[in-house]
């Protein structure tokens, strides 16, 4: 049983959080990319089955098929647009238990989130890779990556349109993303809850070349951790002290979901950035 006084604490913790949200001292920053036909979904070697694009068709608008009301059918993949992976979506993840986003026990959807800055090295170098090294420089600075905590890497590339997103060559796509050894690193030593990225899946855009391929849904997915793409807005957050919060759509099985995805986080003016 909760204790008297620890069920006031947290009552008094959360009148603290209403308070500060209705002030604006703590604000809710955005990080989703608005659900349209244009924006980019992944794209697979031809020889794989493809993701959907967003797709939206009108019922009725104040006319005869509706006279009073407006409203449209949408469609897309689980993995449109920013959105969540689950255990379930790698074949490393295949037989845990609670591995599709409708069995995640819904706590994981709200938690603390450390976001490292590659935006730098991401502009200088479009295959720009997250390493072991990378994060231990952050932590000497930022202090240690919590357990349990989302780690979110930071480039700008949220900030790209078009054909820049994908960034597709012959040789497929060209984005930063982080070494296996990276995600290893994270899963092992630091026990995270979930990985994100601005770009188009958590792993680098070459990352069908690397061992194993797709080694951050590989790893993420095989120890039980999710995974976020497409995010946005990661150069409005602190380094470390805000709060996420994604909670991905209750699909039966599902191996993902666009999501709103959406962080706690002291207002820009009274904290320092990522
Ligand atoms: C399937 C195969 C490879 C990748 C992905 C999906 C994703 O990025 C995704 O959206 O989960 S890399
Ligand atoms: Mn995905």
């Amino acid at each position: 049983m909760t204790s008297e006084p620890t069920s006031r604490a947290a009552t008094q913790l959360l009148a603290m959080l209403a308070q500060a949200m209705a002030s604006g001292a703590v604000e809710t920053v955005d990080l989703t990319h608005t659900l349209d036909p244009d924006f980019p979904v992944l794209v697979l070697p031809p020889e794989f089955g493809q993701c959907a694009r967003f797709r939206i068709e009108q019922v009725s608008a104040y006319d005869e098929r509706g006279p009073g009301w407006k409203w449209n059918n949408f469609s897309c993949s689980e993995h449109t647009g920013t959105h969540f992976d689950a255990p379930i979506h790698w074949i490393s993840g295949r037989d845990l238990p609670q591995n599709s986003v409708d069995e995640i026990p819904v706590h994981n959807f709200v938690g603390p989130v450390c976001v490292i800055d590659c935006s730098a090295q991401a502009g200088r170098d479009e295959d720009f890779e997250l390493t072991p090294d990378t994060i231990l420089e952050w932590e000497a600075i930022h202090g240690r990556v919590p357990a349990d905590s989302w780690v979110l890497m930071r480039t700008d590339w949220s900030k790209r349109t078009g054909a820049a997103y994908l960034n597709m060559r012959e040789d497929g796509p060209h984005s930063p993303g982080p070494t296996a050894a990276a995600i290893r690193f994270l899963v092992d030593e630091r026990d995270i809850r979930g990985f994100g990225t601005e770009t188009v899946g958590t792993d680098a855009g070459q990352g069908s070349h690397y061992t194993p391929p797709y080694p951050a849904h590989y790893y993420l997915h095989g120890a039980g951790r999710y995974g976020l793409q497409c995010l946005n807005n990661l150069d409005r957050l602190p380094a470390t002290g805000a709060i996420l919060i994604a909670a991905p759509l209750k699909i039966r099985n599902g191996t993902g979901s666009p999501l709103r995805v959406l962080a706690l986080a002291p207002r820009a003016s009274d904290a320092g950035r990522a």
